[in-house]
């Protein structure tokens, strides 16, 4: 098979025709998805099927994969697949409903965030339950210098918890695991360890405060911040498929899922975390 890259957005994301991500990948092929990943972001892979194992096998790939902190979602003999589901079986959950419908990189609570993750749909709705992603590098070189240098040196503050405070998030729940992380801080601006671009590395969900600056300075500056992430230019929108495998690039994105269905469309999808070893 021929591995092409189509590119999606001017910005961001890029599909990738002739990969079949159920077997072991050439060394070659794997390079061409790794650079790719790099210069796009995001990756579309249509028509896949993907058992948790060789989701597992693929991602590791790309690094040591991280256990999700909310261990009732994920599945039991393959603890690396975070499971994003609707579904319930005798009446119980079967996987974190309505998981990150507000802008976040996935795992900026951990003191070493990720790398990249996997998203596999399994069964996803006939309409809607689309996942947005915003590229934080396009987000950083389009504001003007002399915000990127008051930006270069700041860092912001990060908690699991923050994302299930305020009263304004549906999948808040009693009994989250909220004070099993302690918040940790990271630097606001981070340069790409691979592409050598910089990265806004804020977001809506679990960024708290940023340090420096006086209470409500982060807040607006927050908010500006996040307003800028999500302008259109910068927003690509994935309209998912039945066997799609998206792999994304948490250093140089955020994202957010779309809450426009109900409990009558099923969604249920496989995630796994890539872990970040760099140091920024
Ligand atoms: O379900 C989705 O579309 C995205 C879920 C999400 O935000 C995540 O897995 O981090």
């Amino acid at each position: 098979m021929t591995l092409k890259i189509t590119p999606i957005t001017p910005a961001l994301g890029a599909e990738i025709s002739g990969v079949d991500l159920s077997a072991p990948l050439s060394n070659a092929d794997f390079d061409a998805v790794h650079d790719a990943l790099v210069t796009h972001s995001l990756l579309v892979f249509r028509d896949q099927d993907l058992s948790p194992k060789a989701q597992v096998e693929f991602s590791r790939r790309f690094g040591p994969l991280m256990i999700h902190v909310l261990k009732e979602a994920l599945i039991e003999d393959q603890p690396e697949i975070y499971k994003v589901s609707n579904l319930t079986e005798d009446g119980k959950p079967k996987g974190r409903a309505y998981a990150g419908q507000y802008w976040h990189s996935d795992l900026t609570y951990e003191p070493r965030p990720s790398l990249g993750s996997v998203l596999y749909g399994v069964q996803v709705p006939e309409c809607g339950g689309d996942t947005l992603f915003a590229s934080t590098a396009n987000a950083y070189e389009t504001l003007s210098p002399a915000m990127q240098e008051f930006l270069d040196g700041l860092t912001a503050e990060h908690h699991f918890a923050h994302a299930f405070r305020g009263g304004s998030n549906p999948a808040a729940r009693k009994g989250d695991p909220l004070d099993e992380r302690p918040p940790v801080n990271h630097p606001i601006v981070r340069t790409h360890p691979e592409s050598g671009r910089k990265c806004l590395f804020v977001n809506e969900g679990f960024t708290v405060k940023i340090n420096e600056l006086s209470a409500s300075e982060s807040t607006n500056l927050l908010a500006f911040l996040c307003d800028h992430m999500s302008r259109p230019q910068t927003v690509l929108r994935h309209r998912w498929q039945n066997g799609d495998a998206v792999l994304w690039d948490n250093r140089a994105l955020v994202h957010r899922a779309v809450d426009d269905y109900g409990d009558n469309s099923p969604r249920h999808m496989h995630r796994t975390t890539i872990e970040d070893l760099a140091e920024y």
